[in-house]
């Protein structure tokens, strides 16, 4: 422990971060004001798909505080009124042929101040003519439905990929030799990440330098920079992007939305700087969405339970613009992990991605690539099967986890899951519920008429993308770049790539370095979020930060230890090979008490001390990490619920969740990541949903109709803990921070489907809403 009770490495401690997040000090896009500063707003369709025969800015431009109103046309002009996608499609920055969705960006208005730009977009006057809206990607497909994407050079129809993994021969034949085969329609519906700050820029073009500064809420600041460089033609080094505090991303601010290159065109016209702040509605109704999945699943097994094989087969709703965020070669992310935790012997799934006429985004919130629309399926098929068997639910997954033997272990779709014991969380999870226990009160409550469920969902992740070799975002390799000073007096600088947006990097990050080297977290400053004082990476999502960044971090420190090694030789006079090292300090071998500490070495190697040939003097040292392999969190989680069959309330009464992510850097911290994940997790299992009309009209624009879970819907958590390092990192960390939001969603259903095993039900979809519910108990359809 340090002078002030921090631990001299892992272990819990406070986040250092929250010494001003809890004085209401931090520092968010929004609270940059610079000096002649204007304000943007954006004007947005009303309609879900329509023609533009016109727009007249004149009284817009007449509004004494305006400053500027820029259409597709202004933008056309610079090139911009297209911008690139993630996933190599083009959206329209503004809109100019048409709209494809409720809420595109129409126009931009930049004025003196943010009420009069909102009160000019009512001097806008655009003139739409309607076109048939496709809000049902079950129909998009069709023949007779309207070409949404005409812009793009002979398209014919709706498709956007097709993309399968896994062998289809041999899945085929499991499937004709399995005495039991379950298949069910499963959808994922459609939610939003809906982060506490909403997504926004402070742009700032100097027209003399030729530099652009942005002040942006994103993920990743160095991808962000590259993309403006590429889509504005402004030189890379002559663009800043600074992340200060972020109030939470799921996702969310991954991409680069219109409005930001309007901003920044906005400012290029005036020549001052233009903040653009979405409002709450904006950020539901328009910026990247998750899921929206329409999946069907079939689950091959033996009669006495061995499970074979898997099939299941997706309709992917992009929404009008495919804008999702998600390696080049994995259209459908990760989600071919479907075979989840068990050991199967054949796979296959196929992946339709789709335009429709709702927002673009896709891919955010929480999911691991898709991860969470892949975890979710396989444990609802594996419930489903253990109904049509008759076998309990945890006996079943026992029999078919994965054996800690079989790892490293090759999945039937080709991912190598790095390390694991999987039948022992489950244990755990079984035994801290009390699993045998609550079977019986399940069954005296059953005789009494009361509804009780017990759900259990066993996940594996695969998260930390990725090595270069296989995984880039545009072409931008999947490598992290670090940074690592130490100061003559011994204190350290590290400088990451990563963003962190809540996660508390600050001080995870700090511990991995004072764990490395033996001094205090509280001895390292962590730089990150600026592109000028950072190395280049990709940024945060996909739980990537400590698998990758983290290793990067890692091995920074230890080439600083090593170099320290070197100058501790000559400071003792003593062949390094003669140096043991022990927390802190370099010793001579078999003499204890002669020794230097990182801080005598630090001021040494700054200092006249001769240094042997070949050894620089200070103890700077930087890493760029390729990762060989993703990292393999996994859990075992059971939920309880009680259902009331009268109104269709559910009541998560318990929720015990076991995690495994290898070894815990800050136990505290990847407990808070668990518990926000789980908090999701029943917030997609009984109330989100991003609901759309037949005309394409968004249904979920406030958080009054858009319902998020609060601590009334949790129970006390209660968490148990496992740990199998990966033996690829170089902490034998994994990522924690999608976990429990991939897990739990499927432990909540199971346990409510399980509750409803006497009204045979065999399964409803999420959001299972008491009207959910209770149309489900009445064996009625829910109108939606
Ligand atoms: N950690 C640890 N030991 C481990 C693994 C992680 O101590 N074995 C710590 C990390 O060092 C970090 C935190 O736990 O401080 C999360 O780490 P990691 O799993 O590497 O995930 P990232 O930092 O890359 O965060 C991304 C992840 C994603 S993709 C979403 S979405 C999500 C999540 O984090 N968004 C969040 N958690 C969030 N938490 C907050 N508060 N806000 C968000 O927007
Ligand atoms: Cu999929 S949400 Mo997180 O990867 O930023």
């Amino acid at each position: 422990m340090s002078a002030n009770g921090s631990p001299m490495g892992f272990g819990r401690m406070r986040r250092k971060e929250d010494a001003r997040f809890v004085r209401g000090r931090g520092t968010y896009v929004d609270d940059v004001r610079l000096p002649g500063m204007l304000h943007g707003a954006v004007l947005r369709s009303p309609l879900a798909h329509a023609r533009i025969e016109s727009i007249d800015t004149t009284a817009a431009e007449a509004h004494p505080k305006v400053q500027a109103v820029i259409t597709a046309s202004e933008l056309a002009e610079r090139g911009l009124a297209w911008m690139p996608t993630l996933s190599y499609d083009t959206q329209a920055v503004l809109a100019s042929d048409k709209v494809r969705f409720q809420g595109q960006e129409v126009a931009f208005v930049v004025a003196e101040d943010h009420y009069a730009a909102r009160d000019a977009l009512a001097l806008i006057d655009v003139e739409y003519s309607p076109l048939p809206v496709v809000a049902d990607a079950g129909t998009s497909l069709d023949e007779s439905t309207v070409v949404i994407r005409d812009d793009l050079k002979d398209k014919q129809d709706n498709r956007i990929f097709d993309w399968e993994a896994g062998d289809k021969a041999s899945t085929d034949a499991v499937f004709a030799k399995a005495d039991v085969v379950v298949a069910q329609d499963v959808l994922y519906p459609r939610v939003h990440p809906a982060p506490l700050e909403t997504c926004g820029i402070v742009a700032d073009f100097d027209p003399i330098a030729e530099k652009l500064t942005a002040w942006s809420t994103t993920q990743a600041p160095h991808a962000h920079r590259t993309l403006l460089a590429s889509v504005l033609g402004i030189p890379e080094h002559r663009i800043r992007v600074i992340s200060p505090d972020v109030g939470g991303g799921f996702g969310n601010k991954v991409p680069i939305y219109p409005a930001y290159l309007c901003a920044v065109v906005g400012s290029m016209i005036t020549g001052r700087p233009v903040k653009w702040a979405e409002d709450r509605s904006e950020n539901l109704m328009t910026s990247a969405f998750a899921r929206d999945y329409h999946m069907r699943g079939e689950i091959a097994a033996t009669s006495d339970g061995k499970i074979l094989g898997l099939r299941v087969r997706v309709l992917a709703d992009h929404g009008a613009f495919n804008c999702t965020a998600q390696p080049t070669d994995y259209p459908a992310g990760f989600f071919h992990i479907v075979t989840g935790s068990y050991d199967l012997q054949a796979a296959h799934c196929e992946v339709t991605g789709v335009y429709t006429n709702k927002a673009p985004g896709g891919v955010a919130y929480a999911c691991s690539f898709r991860i969470a629309e892949a975890s979710y399926l396989v444990e609802r098929l594996v419930d489903m099967l253990a109904l049509e068997l008759d076998t309990d639910p945890a006996e079943l997954r026992m029999r078919n986890l994965l054996r800690p033997g079989q790892f490293p272990y090759v999945c039937p779709t080709g991912w190598e899951y790095d390390s694991g014991n999987y039948p022992a969380a489950l244990e755990l999870a079984m035994k801290t519920a009390g699993y045998e226990a609550l079977r019986a009160e399940q069954a005296a409550k059953r005789e009494r008429g009361e509804y009780m469920g017990i759900g259990i969902s066993c996940f594996t992740e695969a998260v930390g993308a990725g090595p270069r070799k296989h995984m880039d975002i545009l072409g931008l390799g999947m490598a992290d770049g670090c940074e690592l000073r130490i100061h003559p007096t011994g204190s350290a600088v590290l400088r990451i790539s990563v963003q962190s947006q809540g996660q508390g990097h600050e001080t995870t990050f700090a511990q991995i370095v004072a764990h490395e080297l033996g001094i205090s977290p509280d001895e390292v400053e962590v730089v990150h979020g600026d592109t000028d004082q950072t190395p280049f990476g990709l940024g945060t999502y996909g739980s990537r930060s400590t698998p990758v960044s983290g290793a990067a971090a890692a091995v920074a420190a230890q080439r600083v230890r090593e170099r320290a090694k070197l100058v501790a030789s000559a400071m003792l006079e003593v062949s390094p090979s003669d140096l043991d090292w022990e927390r802190g300090r370099w010793f001579v071998r078999g003499a204890p008490t002669i020794g230097r500490t990182i801080t005598e070495i630090a001021a040494a190697a700054h200092s006249s001390l001769e240094l042997p040939d070949g050894v620089e003097g200070h103890l700077d040292a930087s890493c760029v990490y390729n990762p060989p392999n993703l990292t393999f969190p996994y859990g075992a989680y059971i939920c309880v619920v009680d259902v009331d069959p009268g109104t269709g309330q559910v009541k998560v009464r318990r929720f015990i969740a076991v995690d495994d992510c290898g070894t815990r850097i800050n136990p505290t911290i990847v407990e808070g990541q668990i518990h926000g994940g789980l908090a999701d997790g029943i917030g997609m299992a009984l109330m989100e949903l991003m609901a759309f009309d037949s005309d394409g009209n968004c249904l979920g624009g406030s958080f009054m109709d858009y319902l998020l879970p609060t601590s009334v819907e949790c129970p006390p958590w209660e968490l148990g803990e496992m740990v199998t390092p990966s033996p690829h990192h170089p902490l034998g960390a994994k990522g924690i921070g999608e976990s429990a939001t991939v897990g739990s969603p499927a432990a909540v259903v199971n346990a409510i489907m399980d509750a409803l095993k006497p009204f045979d039900v065999r399964h409803a979809d999420m959001p299972l809403t008491p009207a959910a519910v209770w149309c489900a108990i009445q064996g009625r359809p829910l109108r939606s």
